[in-house]
């Protein structure tokens, strides 16, 4: 075979450069795992949870100063630097291999180099891409047995996919942040990852596939790799509304994905196709389709509860590993807010650093981006069409942000030139699942900024096209989950009652509901949102819901620099749908 001959001299090339002691090929098969676990449990790698409460789960302690994405330490490597754009770090291709391949010269002198055929998309799916990460990590070859189709699937798809594959080159080095690249070559459909086992910089698959090279093939092909979870939502007459939503890293993604609908006695549901990423392709019908290329979550670990999300508990409740959580007396795993409302571990919980918490009364006892990774298909609110070959149908688009002012809980761009201003546009507080300081905003557009492989100007240029070649395009709407008022509370509860606003999408979307026309697009009228059974007041839902002059203003003003950056490359439309928010604004009453 053709394919598997390329993959086999790739990866002996690999190995001449890293000079593995062993190359061990992964087959994905339960045995297989259970061995890398057993070798990881007996050097002192992983700790067993308990077996009763955690069924063939573990823990797993990563170094300390490797806890998180380090995007300044993400390149794009294009021969271009337009073309990576500056929303991406940049080296030549040229200049990256030479500075990078000594850190990689017999970096697994010692080691052993695991070799990890993987499928991303649905097994079958004419949308499905084969990776070929090899690596040093037994850490990162468990973790992506969970997150992909690891082996079989993966080496019969490379026949279907014409022998085409997506290499990647992965060693934890040494683990020094001044040793640690994590390069793409979209060009090349290469990637190089060394010195971080953490999850967004070493099990490649995700982030630098999925999302980085994926887009920027989606831009020369005609398809979109966006991040966005997936999701159904099904109405009292059984009929499911699918939904992308996109949002910055630790904003409640996996939470909505995963909602509980407190109206479920009323029919209303929501389904799980993807918790991260979506692969998107216009159908014959004109509308587009979407694929989750994963096959199990990466979530955040705090705040997960039976309250916020019991789907993630019970997806979590076996066949799960953790990474940086605090670990209890009785091998439970431990984190804030477990239980809704604790606040403190039992005592003789280990923290994430791997001491008793009371001897270490400063320090966090869950890292605050400790995380789960789980089998998707654990989770009791998994859609049954989340594994089809074409995808599902998209009506709707949902960006979001954390936003303690400005935007309002929801509101529906004017069309779809307008969305992809609205997206572009987007800014959140930052949070700890990238390094760098917490709760300042940034421009985050469509939550891709740290995943965009290419241009962001050309990438908007790019939704701008596909809108032109979608005869039925999503709505495109914005919500914000995190509004606060002047005494710091949230005004919205948030978490299971974000289904009400899903429910006025649905409305929009199929004409039930009704809308304001304001300044940044239309907002629902008090009445068009169904609050049943909420305590709410008419005073705080005038606050969800107001649009504040001066703060939009400012809004604007902030946002000029940003698009500045981006030169030529910034799309007309989107100019022109700035100037449009701009005289809108002006024209209204103070
Ligand atoms: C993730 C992230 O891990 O966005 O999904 O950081
Ligand atoms: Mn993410």
């Amino acid at each position: 075979m053709p394919g598997t001959a390329a993959l086999a001299a790739w990866v002996e090339d690999a190995a001449r450069l890293t000079r593995p002691d062993k190359i061990v090929w992964c087959d994905g098969s339960e045995e297989e795992y259970q061995r890398l676990v057993g070798e990881m449990l007996a050097n002192g790698q992983m700790d067993r949870m308990n077996e009763d409460a955690y069924p063939n789960s573990y823990l797993y302690r990563s170094n300390p100063n490797d806890v998180a994405r380090t995007e300044g330490l993400t390149f794009i490597c294009t021969e271009r630097e337009e073309d990576a754009g500056p929303n991406n770090n940049w080296m030549a291709p040229k200049d990256a291999k030479e500075k990078v391949r000594p850190l990689f010269e017999g970096v697994m002198r010692g080691r052993t180099m695991y070799v990890v055929p993987y499928l991303m998309g649905p097994v079958g799916s004419p949308h499905a891409k084969v990776g070929l990460e090899v690596t040093d990590s037994a850490y990162v070859v468990c973790n992506l047995r969970i997150t992909t189709r690891m082996g079989q699937p993966a080496l019969d798809q490379l026949e279907k996919n014409g022998g085409e594959f997506f290499p990647g080159l992965h060693s934890v080095g040494d683990l020094s942040p001044d040793r640690r690249f994590i390069l793409h070559f979209p060009e090349e459909k290469l990637v190089w990852s060394i010195g971080s086992g953490y999850g967004g910089n070493a099990l490649l698959g995700k982030k630098c596939l999925s999302l980085r090279l994926a887009s920027w093939m989606g831009w020369k092909e005609g398809w979109m790799a966006e991040h966005m979870l997936i999701l159904g939502l099904q109405d009292p007459s059984g009929n499911v509304t699918y939904m992308g939503g996109a949002f910055p890293s630790a904003c409640g993604k996996t939470n909505l994905a995963m909602l509980v609908s407190p109206l479920a006695d009323q029919g209303w549901k929501v389904w799980t196709v993807g918790d991260d990423i979506a692969w998107l392709r216009p159908g014959p019908d004109g509308r587009l389709w979407a694929v989750n290329p994963e096959n199990g979550f990466f979530g955040v670990a705090p705040g997960t509860n039976n309250a916020t999300n019991p789907n993630a508990m019970a997806s979590l409740s076996k066949n799960t590993i953790f990474t940086n959580v605090g670990l209890t007396p009785d091998h439970r795993p431990w984190w804030p807010e477990i239980q809704p409302g604790e606040k403190t571990p039992p005592a003789g919980t280990i923290n994430w650093l791997g001491h008793p918490f009371e001897e270490q009364p400063d320090a966090a006892v869950a890292h605050p981006n400790s995380r789960f990774t789980a089998p998707a298909s654990q989770c009791p609110s998994i859609s049954p069409h989340w594994e089809d070959p074409q995808g599902v149908p998209i009506s709707a688009f949902i960006f979001g942000g954390r936003r303690a002012r400005v935007a309002p809980l929801v509101y529906q761009a004017f069309n779809w030139q307008h969305g992809v201003f609205v997206g572009a546009g987007m800014g959140s507080e930052t949070t700890a699942a990238a390094t760098g300081k917490v709760g300042v905003v940034r421009r985050d557009p469509m939550a891709m900024k740290p995943f965009c492989g290419y241009n962001m100007g050309d990438y908007w240029g790019h939704w701008l096209t596909m809108g032109k070649q979608i005869a039925n395009p999503p709505a495109i709407f914005h919500v914000n989950w995190f509004r606060k008022d002047d005494d710091g509370h949230f005004l919205w509860p948030g978490f299971g009652q974000n289904v009400r606003v899903l429910m006025w999408m649905h409305g929009r979307i199929h004409g039930t509901a009704d809308a304001r026309e304001t300044a940044i697009g239309y907002v629902p009228t008090p009445d068009s949102l169904d609050l049943d059974g909420l305590d709410i007041s008419s005073k705080t839902l005038g606050q969800l819901l107001t649009i504040d002059k001066h703060d939009w203003e400012q809004e604007w003003t902030d946002q000029v620099p940003f698009f500045g950056q981006f030169g030529d490359h910034l799309p007309a439309a989107v100019a022109a749908e700035h100037q449009a928010l701009k005289r809108r604004l002006d024209a209204m009453p103070e």
